[in-house]
């Protein structure tokens, strides 16, 4: 049995397939080369199922032994610690994947969640929508300076910086070459093609058993 289990719901509508947050934390133990389990708690009472886990109720959470983690972003930096692969372990090279990974949860998440929610919700008026290119202009001009975002290689910081910005609806919002250059970068590695395989085909086998 694998110390590492990966939690997620046991089946999603088709519309996020590919995007629930436990690809992060499978995509990071493929890096890493961990090995690890997922499981699954039910999608139906998913508001109140496994609060006692996931304190608002949603996924990912993760074990590792008796050990019990929530949130995407605490997993990712949970499992750098355990490989190199992921952050690299001297001290500048750390604090920069440090700083980049919350500044993906922090400075871009926390605008980029707000402003799809409200556009898919159809508010023709998004008052985000000047922030939002705020900080992906800001991000496109980072990143034609250099091809990662810590330690001149792949780190923790870019999975989750990649993972912000790889949703359809931001990655069309505005022509940003160099951005779209780098989510292709990110998401054309095996690692992220076999998690989120992965976590496509439990939702797609989760359908037969729902449909019988
Ligand atoms: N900040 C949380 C966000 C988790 C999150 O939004 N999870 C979604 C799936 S990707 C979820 O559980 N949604 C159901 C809900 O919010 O009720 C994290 O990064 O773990």
């Amino acid at each position: 049995m694998s110390e590492l289990i990966i939690w997620t719901y046991d089946w999603v509508p088709e519309g996020p397939r590919g995007f629930v947050r436990d690809l992060r934390l499978r995509w990071a133990c493929e890096e890493a080369d961990l090995d690890y389990e997922v499981r699954t708690i039910p999608f139906d009472g998913r508001e109140t199922n496994h609060l006692e886990r996931q304190p608002f109720g949603q996924v990912p959470f993760l074990n590792d032994g008796e050990l019990e983690i929530f949130e995407s972003g605490a997993g990712l930096l949970h499992l750098a610690r355990k490989s190199d692969k992921l952050m690299p372990r001297d001290p500048v090279g750390e604090a920069e994947t440090l700083q980049w990974t919350i500044a993906a949860l922090n400075s871009m998440e926390m605008v980029t969640v707000p402003w799809w929610f409200l556009n898919i919700c159809g508010d023709e008026n998004n008052g985000l929508t000047g922030w939002m290119g705020q900080r992906l202009d800001h991000i496109e001009q980072i990143l034609s300076e250099r091809e990662w975002l810590a330690a001149e290689r792949f780190t923790v910081a870019d999975l989750l910086m990649a993972d912000v910005l790889r949703v359809p609806k931001v990655r069309a919002f505005g022509d940003r070459p160099v951005t779209e250059a780098y989510v292709a970068r990110a998401t054309d590695r095996p690692s992220f093609k076999k998690a989120q395989a992965g976590q496509i085909a439990l939702f797609e086998a989760a359908d037969v058993k729902r449909t019988g």
